[in-house]
């Protein structure tokens, strides 16, 4: 089903050009005949500096490239909608909080931080998720990340961190990769970033799906109510798929086999029509209780724990359209922290601050002059009426005489009234150049993460740690490092300073607090929109799998069939080529045959993957042979049988079998 067109859709018909049976022209609209040869002095003599087209063509290919985002460049985007549960008026004066029956159009973009436009999508780093709602108002951005902390406190830091991150500037190795030096060194001498640092060593760092991931606007905001009243707001989107991630050899795999895997995944959802979900939450305090906790709520570094203070669905947003051409929608979506309505406002956070001014100062440039809001996608569906005027690339035909205020020579130009009104905030203190002491405590929530964490996350953060630290060249920064470690849990140091070949140093006591909400085992789980790989050949028992899938898909799983050749096997249509799929591009595998398929390595190999990968692994029929020949060492989460549906519907639901043995897997 199409879903409805709202305002939004409806103003980029305005800037829609069909290209459905027409004459090509010029820029200028003049038709052309032919754009296969130059127009040249005699057959083979030289191009003609008159020849226009030519001229127009090259040059434009020439200016086609702009400035990718300094930091996010790599990213995917969607339209989508938000539909408020239930009136906010004490909260919050903001019409869209207000009203449950507007539907108020989003464009939201995912994206990595660290690497190139062109960079692989599975790499271990944080994911931006960055929403532009559409409101009555004007638009409201919630430019938000996969982890709800940063990696610094004060925005005068960020060019320090991100220079940190990027690929080192001798060389300019390594691309999308924080296994590095520089990386290694700015963390062990700027300890605020230690529990970010954590999250990134984490697997939320390596997502399965833009559509299976949370989102944190990070910073605590503010909602203001018709009264002037603020309470303190943090963010949340909480995917309605739950939170899934993969696993590490897994993504080094999935990058050369889809460097698109998650911008394809977030594509082929939307057309497929499963549209993905995600409830907004709040998490609230009153201002009375702004000094109630052990940590400082303008700190970016720190949680709320959810125990604390709970999550409050306030909506849903539903991703339902893709964009029609990337270049100007996803490209070309300039979001920023400032762009707010009334009803919402800022606090104090410095690094809030610093990105109050980055953002509307980075598309600047990076969209080339002031007139980057009358872009298509980023204009509002309200009125725009001011007295800013001209600049590079202006649009807008204002019709004023006048562009000034005050003036009595224009009636009824735009005047300001009843418009956003900033919190009445009393604030009075020194200039002064320093950290606040509230800010000062680097290692608790680090601690807190820790401790809450299920055996097997902590196993893969100490796995990340090694991997990371294995590849920075300095020994004294891996020992700077580790030197935190043991501060923040001594089990965490003493796995990596062993991993390493390092002396274990001297920690200290650390504090048993756990947030059980930070685990991935214990949010939402489902097999809805998993992918299940089939390994059918001809022998298959077309029977078995055809009610093995009716049950997965009723459920909404999707499956494809993989056999030897393209065409039909057992009367089946196939999906893809043995030769072109691999086991790290689904969720889970089911054998179909083995007669044939046991004898053919890269079916064997197939399964033993998925077994390392802790899949689920089910066999029908014949199917039994192919795992048989896989020789897995064991059989957790391995179902075998014809009446295998329930039990591995609920393996694939659990994502991994974590406690399985993988260690003799040579895949
Ligand atoms: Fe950003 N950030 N950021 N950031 N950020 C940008 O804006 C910046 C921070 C985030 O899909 C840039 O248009 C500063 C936190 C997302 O287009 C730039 C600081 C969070 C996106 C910028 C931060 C984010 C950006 C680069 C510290 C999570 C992608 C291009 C003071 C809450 C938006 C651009 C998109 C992009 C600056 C920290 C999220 C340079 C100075 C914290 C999702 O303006």
């Amino acid at each position: 089903m199409q879903p409805e067109r709202d305002a939004k859709d409806r103003q980029l018909d305005e800037h829609r050009v069909p290209l459905d049976d027409v004459t090509m022209t010029t820029d200028q609209g003049i038709p052309v005949d032919h754009t296969d040869d130059s127009l040249k002095a005699g057959m083979r003599g030289p191009t003609l500096l008159e020849d226009f087209h030519f001229r127009e063509k090259l040059t434009r290919f020439d200016h086609e490239r702009i400035p990718e985002r300094v930091v996010h460049a790599r990213g995917a985007g969607a339209y989508g909608v938000f539909e408020l549960y239930e009136p906010l008026g004490d909260l919050t004066a903001a019409e869209f909080l207000n009203d449950t029956s507007v539907k108020t159009p989003t464009f939201v973009r995912f994206s990595t931080v660290a690497g190139s436009r062109g960079s692989a999508d599975t790499v271990r780093d944080v994911r931006g998720f960055a929403t532009k709602f559409y409101t009555t108002q004007g638009n409201f951005d919630i430019v938000a990340n996969n982890f709800p902390v940063f990696f610094i406190q004060d925005g005068i830091k960020f060019p320090d961190f991100v220079h940190a991150v990027k690929p080192e500037p001798h060389n300019e190795i390594p691309q999308a990769q924080s296994a590095h030096d520089t990386f290694w060194d700015f963390v062990q001498l700027q300890p605020e970033s230690l529990h970010m640092v954590m999250w990134l060593m984490s697997d939320r760092a390596i997502p399965r799906s833009y559509r299976m991931m949370q989102g944190f606007g990070v910073h605590t905001f503010r909602l203001v109510n018709a009264q002037g009243k603020g309470t303190f707001v943090k963010w949340h989107w909480r995917p309605v798929l739950g939170t899934y991630s993969l696993v590490w050899d897994e993504v080094l795999r999935i990058q050369g086999n889809d460097p698109d895997y998650n911008r394809r995944d977030l594509w082929e959802a939307i057309e497929r029509g499963a549209y993905p979900e995600y409830e907004l939450c709040v998490q609230l305090v009153p201002e009375e209780r702004e000094h109630d906790f052990d940590f400082d709520l303008l700190d970016a570094t720190k949680i709320i724990p959810e125990e604390q203070v709970p999550l409050r669905p306030i909506g849903k947003m539903t991703l339902n359209r893709n964009p029609q051409n990337f270049f100007a929608e996803t490209e070309q979506v300039a979001f920023h922290t400032a762009n707010i309505v009334p009803g919402i406002d800022f606090t104090n956070d410095p690094l809030l601050q610093a990105r109050n001014f980055s953002y509307l100062d980075t598309q600047l440039l990076r969209l080339g002059g002031p007139n980057f809001s009358q872009i298509p996608i980023n204009r509002p569906v309200s009125p725009v009426r001011n007295d800013q005027r001209d600049g590079f690339h202006q649009h807008m035909i204002h019709e004023s005489r006048t562009s000034y205020e005050k003036n009595s020579i224009s009636v009824g130009r735009p005047a300001a009234m009843n418009g956003y009104r900033h919190y009445t905030e009393r604030v009075e203190g020194h200039k002064i150049r320093e950290r606040s002491p509230s800010f000062q405590d680097f290692y608790s929530q680090a601690t807190l993460f820790w401790n809450s964490m299920a055996d097997w996350e902590k196993g893969h953060i100490v796995a990340a740690y090694l991997f990371e630290l294995g590849h920075v060249e300095r020994k004294d920064i891996k020992e700077g490092v580790v030197a935190h470690l043991v501060k923040i849990h001594p089990d965490l140091g003493a796995q990596v300073a062993e991993g390493l070949g390092l002396p274990v140093p001297e920690g200290g006591p650390v504090h048993a607090n756990a947030s059980p909400a930070l685990s991935m085992t214990n949010q939402p789980r489902g097999i809805a929109t998993r992918k299940i790989a089939i390994l059918m050949a001809d022998g298959a028992d077309a029977a078995a799998v055809t009610a093995l899938r009716q049950a997965l898909e009723g459920q909404g799983a999707i499956c494809e069939v993989v056999a030897p050749a393209e065409g039909h096997v057992g009367g089946l249509p196939v999906d893809r080529q043995l030769s072109a799929a691999s086991s790290v591009l689904y969720d889970a595998v089911v054998a179909a045959d083995g007669a044939a398929l046991a004898s053919v390595g890269r079916a064997v190999f197939f399964v033993q993957e998925a077994f390392k990968h802790q899949k689920a692994i089910g066999a029908v029929g014949t199917g039994r042979q192919l795992v048989e020949a896989a020789r897995l060492p064991n059989d957790v989460g391995v179902f075998v049988g014809d009446d295998i549906a329930d039990a591995f519907a609920d393996g694939v639901a659990g994502h991994r079998f974590y406690d399985r043995d993988i260690f003799a897997v040579p895949a």
